[in-house]
């Protein structure tokens, strides 16, 4: 039989190694990947998409398995030759994927949207999966902490997150469209589940969810929406959700995060580390899944990906 068509919703890495399981086990055409842009920024003059390119480089298998963020094979020739000269070097651009910083930025000065380019470079290197930016209007994480406001990438690599979290405001997200190709891929006929992939919560899923209409748009889909926890025996599997969470009064846990999708979701899937939350997790009104997470490997990405679209059909026959 035939699998449908999957819309997923991702930030960094955790999203992109879903989305790689999930383009191998659903097959060509089947992936729509919707990926947040709130933490793209102006460095250097050029226009930074981290999310976006961490995505399209995992989906193209060029991905640098060291750093977790740019491209393979990378050398820093560029940023050697900055920092001689006196320049800013607190975020490391590669020499090749300043390729991609260059010509991106150059193309949307010349006019064209975010996603047109996206999708163009998504063919150059190699993917026929679906990669959308959530919208092509800026929208901009600010970090609301013990020492101001502060924009997401200075706190998140300049700073290494070290100040404490009080909050978030994502500038932009009033007057930013949801990506009209997003909106119709939540639409398809064919369509078998939402995936909110392992990404985290505040800085990568909450600037998709809060576009305008598109909570709206989820509570009319009539398929399953299905959220795996990016938090597993009370740590992020990478980056700083859980002491955002600790900071923002809230224990890390999986099921917190459930907590925080609130009646947004169908499915969740936990680690087996954190079985014993399940039927707490039950009690929310969401039916749970619990499987290994951690993916380290391709079979264990295809493995969780298949693990969710079977779930996925199961409560897609009791769903209305
Ligand atoms: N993350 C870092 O921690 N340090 C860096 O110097 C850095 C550079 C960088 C360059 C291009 C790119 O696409 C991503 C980069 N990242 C870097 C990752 C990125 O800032 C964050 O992982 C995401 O924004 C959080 O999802």
């Amino acid at each position: 039989m035939a699998i449908g068509s999957v819309v997923a919703l991702a930030g960094g890495v955790g999203g992109a190694k879903l989305a790689q399981g999930l383009a191998e086990v659903l097959g060509p055409g089947k992936l729509t990947v919707v990926v947040n842009t709130a933490d793209d920024f102006e460095y250097l003059g050029l226009y930074i998409c981290p999310d976006l390119d961490t995505v399209m480089y995992t989906l193209c298998d060029l991905h640098n398995l060291e750093t977790g963020w740019g491209l393979e094979s990378e050398s820093w020739n560029f940023l050697e030759a900055l920092r001689e000269i006196g320049g800013d070097t607190w975020f490391r651009l590669g020499d090749r994927d300043l390729a991609t910083h260059i010509e991106r930025t150059h193309r949307m000065r010349s006019g064209e949207k975010l996603g047109a380019i996206t999708a163009d470079f998504c063919a150059k290197m190699g993917t026929s999966v679906r990669v959308l930016p959530m919208s092509d209007d800026p929208v901009r994480t600010m970090v609301d902490t013990d020492i101001g406001l502060i924009p997401f990438q200075e706190y998140f690599v300049r700073l290494g997150c070290s100040p404490k979290v009080r909050g978030f405001e994502f500038e932009g997200i009033e007057n930013a469209v949801f990506n009209p190709l997003a909106s119709e891929s939540l639409k398809e006929q064919d369509l078998k589940a939402v995936i909110i992939c392992p990404s985290n919560p505040y800085v990568s899923i909450a600037p998709i969810l809060s576009l305008p209409s598109v909570r709206n748009q989820l509570r009319d889909v009539v398929v399953p929406i299905i959220a795996v926890s990016p938090i597993v025996g009370g740590q992020a599997i990478k980056g700083p959700a859980a002491k955002m969470m600790r900071e923002l009064g809230c224990n890390p846990s999986a099921l917190s995060v459930a907590k925080g999708y609130e009646d947004a979701l169908d499915g969740f899937v936990i680690d087996i580390t954190d079985a014993d939350e399940s039927s707490k997790i039950e009690e929310l009104g969401q039916r749970v899944l619990v499987t290994e997470t951690i993916m380290t490997s391709i079979e264990s990405k295809k493995r969780l990906a298949k693990n969710i679209i079977d779930f996925a059909s199961e409560i897609g026959a009791t769903h209305i």
